[in-house]
């Protein structure tokens, strides 16, 4: 972590990660990007100190990605979090979440090479949750619309404080996904979609709910005519 001479205070203590799951607390070691709040590299830091709260509040804010994966249907795939994640479990939420990692493959300062970072970063994370496997999701199928800046406690010492970059891609997939990353997975219409938000048994990330309730909507509604203008947004929106 050489974010400890930016952040001095910070919260480096392994005592929050007590009683969680093996493999979860192992992925914590994930080397993040620290970013400054225009979203320009400043340093690096283990995903662990990325989501405390305590160093949230400090300042600490790193690059993610969320995937919105629709089949020819346009069904939208949704995944409920398995109960093994740290942060957010249990929760409904989009196809897929991460970090793009400290690789040289997965890093970018221009927006140009950041989107072919998180773009790359995505591919890895579709087969490590989901198992598609990268033939079913090339890289030119992606699609960057716009990066949300935004802020969401989880349950008091973990959260999130991220730049994410949203991608979309159509394509038809087999799905084999990883247990210990994914509970159960759904794929929804816009109809159906709004009809869960009305079941109090359902919950949603912060993220996606931030995603849903301003641009999602207007952006499905394009997915086969008209998306252009939405796409390659240069300013960050902030949330
Ligand atoms: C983090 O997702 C990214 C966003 C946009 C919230 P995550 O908690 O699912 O990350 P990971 O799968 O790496 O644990
Ligand atoms: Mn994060």
């Amino acid at each position: 972590d050489n974010i400890l001479s930016l952040f001095p205070d910070i919260d480096t203590s392994s005592e929050p990660l007590a009683g969680h799951d093996e493999e979860q607390i192992r992925l914590m070691d994930e080397v993040c990007i620290v970013l400054d709040e225009n979203d320009v590299p400043i340093g690096t830091a283990s995903k662990k100190l990325c989501h405390l709260m305590t160093n949230i509040d400090k300042g600490l804010l790193h690059r993610a990605f969320s995937v919105f994966l629709f089949n020819d249907k346009n069904e939208l795939l949704l995944q409920q979090r398995a109960t093994e994640k740290i942060t957010f479990p249990d929760m409904w939420t989009n196809t897929c979440c991460s970090h793009p990692l400290n690789v040289s493959t997965e890093t970018g300062s221009t927006l140009e090479d950041a989107v072919r970072g998180v773009k790359n970063a995505a591919r890895r994370k579709l087969e490590h949750e989901l198992g598609i496997k990268p033939e079913q999701v090339p890289f030119e199928d992606f699609r960057f619309l716009t990066r949300i800046h935004y802020k969401a406690p989880s349950d008091g010492k973990w959260g999130e404080h991220e730049i994410d970059y949203i991608l979309f891609i159509k394509a038809n997939v087999d799905l084999n996904p990883n247990p210990n990353e994914v509970r159960d997975t759904q794929y929804v219409s816009a109809e159906r979609l709004k009809a869960m938000f009305s079941d109090p048994s359902l919950k949603f990330t912060p993220w996606f709910k931030l995603i849903c309730n301003s641009m999602l909507f207007d952006w499905w509604k394009h997915l086969d005519s008209g998306l252009e203008k939405y796409l390659d947004e240069q300013e960050i929106r902030r949330m």
